[in-house]
């Protein structure tokens, strides 16, 4: 397919340029179907791309990217990463024991906000959804939405905030339809929300302090990923639970999905450690996105039972 074919993964895509990209991903291979997960607030369709091979009824494994708009990144790997996927790749073979999902830009309004100019403002750092909730600004943080400790530490009342943990819980249709979304697939077994930017592989709790039930088990497959990325590139990147690698936040995905019995649940912060941040330059897209791909595979390894 000639769009595919010419598609470059080593620059930032609209919105647009990556749904075509997700429609040609479709056209072209036969073990990846588009999946709608649900709507945006301003109408946009929120996309997720199936991945499948052989029997049905396998472990499944969610990979959300983009849950905030500005972490360019976090989506551009995450295409890389399927790009990984045709034939003869470790990727496509582990699809005979699992099946993935993966949503590459869960916020879509806010990304199409961070490439345009409303009234001759840009904003390349929005961060949250585009909801009017009656407030002096827009926008609720859908990674403090999630009905876990909601409204709790880390989270903040004032709509103006980054952290704003909006109306109520799951009042944002992003994150309600995600969850749905996931609630509905019945066999989750792994769940990354992959953000931008600090190089961490993280695990609940981000909520509490505490450790989870499952904290050896995780705790190993987050040391694992971090080896398998520093192999890659030799980037180091820190593993542990949320609350103590990077700071205590409540009403998030991570935990969220935790609580819903998916035990290996992660979010990860992609390149780099603050040089450029959010603007990470094009030309670090592709070793992200490759040592990224290593640490997805752990944990894609793990569900499958290898
Ligand atoms: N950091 C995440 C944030 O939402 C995080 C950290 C991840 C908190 C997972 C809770 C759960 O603040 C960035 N950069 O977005
Ligand atoms: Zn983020």
């Amino acid at each position: 397919q000639m769009s595919l074919a010419t598609f470059d993964y080593n620059v930032y895509h609209t919105l647009d340029e990556i749904n075509q990209w997700m429609s040609d991903m479709v056209a072209t291979y036969s073990f990846i179907s588009q999946v709608n997960v649900g709507s945006s607030y301003e109408g946009r369709v929120i996309n997720a791309l199936k991945l499948t091979r052989g029997i049905s009824q396998k472990p499944q494994f969610v990979i959300d990217c983009g849950l905030h708009s500005r972490e360019w990144v976090a989506p551009a790997s995450c295409l890389q990463a399927l790009a990984e996927a045709p034939a003869g790749s470790a990727e496509y073979n582990i699809l005979n024991a699992i099946e993935i999902y993966v949503i590459p830009i869960a916020n879509p309004d806010g990304y199409v906000y961070t490439w345009s100019d409303v009234m001759s403002v840009h904003d390349r750092m929005w961060r949250k959804t585009r909801s009017d909730n009656g407030k002096f600004c827009l926008g609720v943080d859908p990674n403090r939405n999630w009905d876990i400790n909601w409204s709790g530490p880390g989270a903040d009342s004032g709509a103006c905030s980054d952290a704003y943990y909006g109306p109520s819980a799951f009042s944002e249709i992003e994150v309600l339809s995600q969850k749905n979304f996931i609630a509905s697939l019945g066999r989750v077994q792994a769940y990354i929300d992959v953000h931008a930017y600090s190089q961490y592989w993280m695990y609940p709790y981000a909520w509490t302090s505490s450790v989870t039930a499952d904290d050896a088990l995780l705790e190993q497959i987050a040391t694992d990923s971090v080896n398998a990325i520093y192999s890659v590139h030799q980037q180091s990147y820190q593993a542990g639970p949320i609350s103590k690698v990077i700071y205590v936040a409540s009403g998030s995905s991570a935990d969220y999905v935790y609580n819903m019995g998916v035990k290996c649940s992660f979010a990860a912060e992609l390149r780099d450690t603050g040089r450029y941040g959010f603007t990470l330059p094009e030309r670090f897209i592709q070793p992200t996105a490759e040592e990224t791909f290593a640490g997805l595979m752990v944990i894609a390894d793990a569900v499958a039972g290898n």
